[in-house]
């Protein structure tokens, strides 16, 4: 359990739509709403940060372009920003969200800082783990990062597992699972429906950044192999651009199956208005996007991998088909076209499941008793 002490705590995280950016965003507002001090340090102001809420202060990190560097350098700046801010606001912890450069920049700002109570706390999201983890031009630097974080945290078990193989992190790593508080949609099922033209087909949805680990192009196989196509949608939330992607959407002859919407804001409309989440990615810690239509009570179908069962349990709260698996995703895609109550039915369990595992009223206190081990050296 931890202390009702007010922290002061600085967050590193990406400004943009990716699940790490978003995960820490929503933490520092329920941080601030608990009456903590945060201080938010990123190169543009996270997309789903709201600096307009009490005690929240974000930091923007110019970077400097000289004529020398080839290319820029954004960890120094950064390192800088926190040092400067550690002192003047008297940081008690740093919590880097996805460790490149972010734990690397805190630990240069805790040896910098003037005061020597900043404590770090690191959080790995994914692909620093599975991907730079691996990469020989990084490796060392992030593992030395983790082990000079007083704290280190995975959003999955699976996460955890892959960091002690890749990582000598030399000290146990936390698993605190990500949370998601729905915001309220701002437009109805019907009326989404009518926008987006999906008449009385049954509606996928993928939210993602696209990059290349989320396999958009099995996403897209799997639906083309539907048998029931014709009585089937697929709206993709891009958080990048969809042009490269959209030969492959002709080639498959889907281009009336897919409808694209680049930054489809607010996320909340797009998932009320359809049926069920469709994820194919060769790796993800978690899926916050999962998570996100959880609360809203639409299941999802996902091949088995990472951190995903953590999420779901299959069969019951969503559904599973081992990697790469697209005729088996298209079967399963065909029976809910012909029993979309099962969907209703598994999207039911999915809320229940996640207001049981995934609030911020269960999770946020668990980064509180992480911080609290943090300044007390445990
Ligand atoms: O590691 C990444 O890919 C970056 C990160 C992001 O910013 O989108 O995604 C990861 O963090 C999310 C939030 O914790 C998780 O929900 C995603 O599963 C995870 N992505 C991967 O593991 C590929």
């Amino acid at each position: 359990m931890h202390s009702d002490k007010l922290l002061k705590i600085g967050i590193a995280c990406y400004p943009l739509v990716g699940g790490s950016g978003i995960l820490a965003s929503a933490l520092a507002m329920e941080l601030a709403a608990r009456g903590h001090d945060v201080h938010v340090f990123s190169y543009a102001k996270p997309v789903r940060l709201d600096t307009s809420l009490p005690r929240i202060k974000f930091h923007p990190v110019a970077v400097s372009k000289y004529k020398l560097f080839e290319y820029a350098d954004y960890t120094l700046p950064l390192a800088v920003k926190i040092a400067e801010v550690a002192d003047q606001a008297h940081l008690d912890i740093i919590h880097a969200h996805y460790a490149v450069p972010h734990a690397t920049a805190a630990y240069i700002a805790k040896r910098m800082a003037k005061q020597d109570r900043l404590r770090i706390v690191t959080t790995l999201h994914g692909t620093d783990t599975t991907l730079l983890g691996r990469d020989p031009n990084y490796r060392r630097a992030i593992e030395y990062s983790l082990q000079h974080s007083d704290r280190v945290t995975t959003v999955s078990d699976s996460l955890r597992r892959a960091t002690e193989e890749v990582f000598d992190v030399g000290k146990q790593v936390e698993v605190i699972h990500n949370f998601y508080t729905p915001g309220q949609p701002t437009s109805t099922r019907e009326k989404m429906r009518e926008e987006l033209g999906v008449g009385d087909c049954f509606t996928l949805f993928h939210a993602s950044n696209l990059r290349s680990v989320k396999r958009i192009d099995l996403l897209l196989e799997s639906v083309a192999r539907c048998r029931l196509r014709s009585r089937l949608k697929l709206i993709i939330l891009a958080g990048n651009s969809f042009d490269s992607f959209a030969e492959k959407v002709e080639e498959l002859g889907l281009e009336e199956t897919v409808i694209v919407r680049e930054n489809g804001y607010p996320v909340e409309d797009y998932i009320e208005a359809s049926d069920l989440g469709i994820y194919t990615s060769e790796t993800e810690s978690f899926c916050l996007s999962i998570l996100e239509g959880m609360f809203l009570g639409k299941a999802s179908l996902a091949f088995r991998v990472g951190g995903i069962p953590e999420v779901m349990e299959e069969g019951r709260s969503g559904l599973l088909c081992e990697f790469g698996d697209c005729d088996g995703m298209a079967a399963k895609i065909d029976s809910l076209i012909e029993n979309p109550e099962r969907a209703r039915t598994l999207g039911r369990a999915a809320k229940e499941r996640a207001e049981l595992r995934f609030t911020a009223e269960r999770i946020v206190p668990q980064y509180l008793a992480c911080y609290e081990k943090a300044l007390a050296g445990d």
